[in-house]
Formats: structure tokens, sequence, C-alpha cells
């Protein structure tokens, strides 16, 4: 036992002999640029580790008053409803494992969801949530669609022109809802309406003199009608039924956007 750890001493400090021979052959500068090396890629790996944690898992729910958010807020957390036990005081923000993967197995991410009410120009818990979300919902009544087209055509234009939605090219699903009653319109048609409302927006809002324009981008490709398409942002459209609990394209967006 002792000799054995005798050779392994004997052996160790040649080998160290050796590396400091070698060493000090090799000119300083091309040691202070190995070291330099070496040093940046501990932080790059670093960083991208950090970077890898900090992934945002929030998803804003959002929409004029009365398209159902709430509703859905309470679906993707219970999977039902909780309709007449819920209070509008309540704030609905929650981070929580989707009802529908409750019952799968392995690690799952678990999703922060802030239900942001939609009325009026006072949204400043919208400013608060926007810049760190990883997708934004926005819930349409696909019922009383047409009286309300006008109003959900300017938050989304007001959406779809922040600095902080444009800059990080944050994906919009156009969740229309209420397709459990027959008399519902159809995402297409939906898509469409508001493509032409907001078209008419762009003219009107352009013709503001600069200084009473707070959009911080405009939308669109001028001269050409308005498509969903020229956004930088990705925008797509999906159905669901909160009262019925029929929301797995919204699940299906959810994932896409928060990785497991
Ligand atoms: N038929 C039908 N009604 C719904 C649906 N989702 C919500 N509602 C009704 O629409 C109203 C507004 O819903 P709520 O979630 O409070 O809307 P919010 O203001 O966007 O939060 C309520 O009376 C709901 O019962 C749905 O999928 N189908
Ligand atoms: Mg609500």
């Amino acid at each position: 036992m002792q000799h054995e750890l005798e050779q392994w001493k004997e052996q160790f400090s040649h080998l160290w002999n050796v590396a400091n021979d070698y060493l000090r052959d090799v000119p300083p500068n091309q040691l202070y640029a190995a070291a330099a090396i070496a040093i940046f890629t501990t932080l790059l790996l670093l960083f991208l580790r950090v970077l890898k944690r900090t992934k945002s898992n929030t998803i804003v729910l959002t929409g004029l008053s009365g398209s159902g958010k709430t509703v859905l807020f309470y679906q993707l957390r219970d999977g039902s409803t909780h309709q007449g036990t819920v209070t509008s005081m309540e704030p609905n923000e929650g981070t929580f494992i989707l009802h529908g993967e409750t019952a799968k197995k392995g690690k799952i991410k678990p999703v922060h969801i802030v239900d942001v009410p939609g009325h009026s120009r006072l949204r400043p818990k919208l400013d608060e949530f926007l810049p760190q979300a990883a997708g934004i919902v926005f819930v349409v009544d696909a019922l009383d669609f047409l009286p309300n087209c006008r109003a959900a055509s300017e938050y989304l234009y007001d959406l779809l022109t922040k600095g902080s939605v444009v800059r990080k090219k944050i994906p919009l699903l156009i969740l229309c809802n209420k397709t459990d009653k027959v008399t519902a319109h159809t995402k297409e048609f939906i898509r469409r309406q508001i493509e032409k409302e907001i078209d008419k927006l762009r003219s009107s809002r352009s013709a503001v003199s600069e200084a009473d324009v707070t959009n911080e981008f405009t939308l669109g490709v001028p001269g050409e009608p308005f498509s969903f398409t020229q956004c930088s942002n990705k925008v797509t459209t999906a159905d669901a039924s909160g009262l019925t609990g029929e929301i797995s394209q919204l699940q299906e967006f959810i994932r896409e956007y928060v990785k497991q």
C-alpha cells in the first residue's frame, strides 16, 4: 500500500515537471489566449444555462370584457367553469399545471397564466405582463362578434403595435370562443372581418397628427390590404368553448410556446 502510494507520487511529480517545462517553452501570449478562451467558453455556457432557465412560461389571456377569458382561465386550471362561484374581484393569475395534463407522467412545466381585463384604456396590467409573455391569447366572442368587431380590432391593433410585443415577436392566438352555439361565427370569418377593420383603422390612424400617435410601430405593408400574414408576429386563429371545456387548440398553443 505504502509502496503503491510512493509510486503514484513519483509519477505525479514527474508529470508535473514535464508540464512545467512545457509551459515554460510556450510564449506567454499563447498562454493568455488559451486562458481567455477557457474563461470565455465557461461564461458562455453559464449564460446559455441561465437563458434556458429564465425562458418565460407566461401566457397572457386578454380580449374584450365578456369574451370569456375568466371561464377559459378556470377551464385551463381546474377543468371546470366555476360558474356562479367566482367573483370579479378575484385576481385571475396563477401558475399551475394545465388541468388536461395532470394525468401525464414525467416532468411537466407549470404555466403562468394571467387573465387581463380588456375594458377601457386602463390596461396597466397588460404593460406589466406583456414584456415577459411567451404568448398572447386574444379571446373573441364568436357569438356576439359583429357588434364588438370594431372594439376588438382596435384593441388588437394596439396590441400588435406595442413595442414590447413587436420587438420580441410574441406569437398571438386569436381564440374564437363560445363555438358551442350554432350561431357562432367561424374563425375564418372572424379573421377576415378583423383584417378588414384593421385596414380601415390603419388609414384613419395614420391620418392623425404625429403627436397623437401613441402606437410605436405600424401594421402591415403600406398600399396593400391588411392581412395578418404581414405582421412580424405570428398570428394564428383557433376555436374554443370555455363553457363546454372545448379548449384543446388553446392548450396546443400554450404548449407550443411554453416548452416542457
Ligand atoms: N355559450 C358560451 N358562453 C360563454 C362561453 N364562455 C363564456 N361564456 C359566457 O360569457 C360571459 C362572460 O364570460 P367571462 O369569462 O366572465 O368573460 P370575461 O369578461 O372575458 O372574463 C359569461 O356569462 C359566460 O357564461 C362559451 O364558451 N360559450
Ligand atoms: Mg373576466
